[in-house]
């Protein structure tokens, strides 16, 4: 049975990305609601009554295990996938908030991400029920979504744009820095420039496909050694510069993709 993965759009290839190098062997499932990101501006129901009818079109293609892959999604509608799903879901919230409570020294501990993720506190609850000592300093990143999709990843304006939101007086007060959006490990580099080689970053797609070979482990559910898994990509539209950006996110080209309707 393949591994279900699915986002608001194109972004959560950063984590489909991770998971392809982490667990050769295992065939995986993408789904990018591509006809109706950004989810970041929707209302809370909205985005649970879009991610559940997500959930039900993977669950029928018989996924061993569900991944949130999207920040935004798992910031309101993790329960609401958990409600329905019949197999193990897993979130890129939760996993990321584990590697930053494992990855900090001071306990200060700083998330960036989309508006919604921002708003939700849902790191910052993650963190607390993992160290409730912990202090969670958050910012949110707009712009950093359509920077990352124009391709501007080393860019003077995404450079710009990334001191204005990552000033001094946010920066200085913590050693682990959160990416809690799929897009951002795509800035990784510039990121890692400009907050100083002290700071320890924590990319919520490496953290995700960390803690799913792990529960595949304990499940006895992962794939023994095999040649060519199965790469299957579902979206709700293809826009123009989907396949630039598709490819530019997974790191290789982009085959066998469908558009469905839910
Ligand atoms: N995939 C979203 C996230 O990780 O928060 C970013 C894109 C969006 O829906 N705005």
């Amino acid at each position: 049975h393949p591994i279900g993965v699915f986002d608001s759009g194109v972004g959560g290839m950063t984590v489909m990305r991770a998971l392809m190098e982490r667990l050769p062997f295992e065939d995986i499932v993408y789904f990018g609601d591509t006809a109706r990101v950004p989810y970041g501006v929707k209302s809370v129901a909205t985005i649970q009554h879009f991610t559940e009818q997500i959930a039900h079109f993977l669950l029928e293609k018989q996924v061993k295990l569900l991944i949130i892959a999207c920040n935004t999604m798992a910031a309101v509608a993790a329960e609401t996938v958990r409600r329905v799903s019949p197999v193990p879901v897993l979130d890129v919230i939760d996993a990321g908030a584990r590697n930053a409570v494992a990855t900090t020294r001071s306990g200060n501990i700083g998330v960036i991400g989309t508006p919604t993720t921002v708003n939700s506190n849902a790191y910052a609850r993650s963190i607390h029920a993992l160290n409730p000592k912990a202090r969670v300093y958050s910012q949110a990143c707009p712009l950093f979504v359509p920077l990352v999709e124009e391709g501007w990843l080393d860019h003077p304006v995404t450079r710009l744009t990334a001191h204005e939101y990552l000033k001094p007086v946010f920066v200085e007060q913590i050693d682990t820095l959160v990416l809690g959006c799929t897009h951002y490990p795509l800035l990784k580099p510039m990121l890692a420039d400009i907050t100083g080689n002290r700071m320890l970053l924590v990319d919520s797609a490496v953290s995700m496909a960390e803690q799913t070979a792990q529960l595949l482990d304990e499940m006895g559910l992962a794939n023994p050694q095999r040649e060519a898994p199965d790469y299957q990509f579902y979206v709700t539209d293809i826009p123009l510069r989907f396949q630039t950006i598709g490819e530019r996110f997974l790191g290789r080209s982009l085959n066998k993709l469908d558009m469905v309707q839910l």
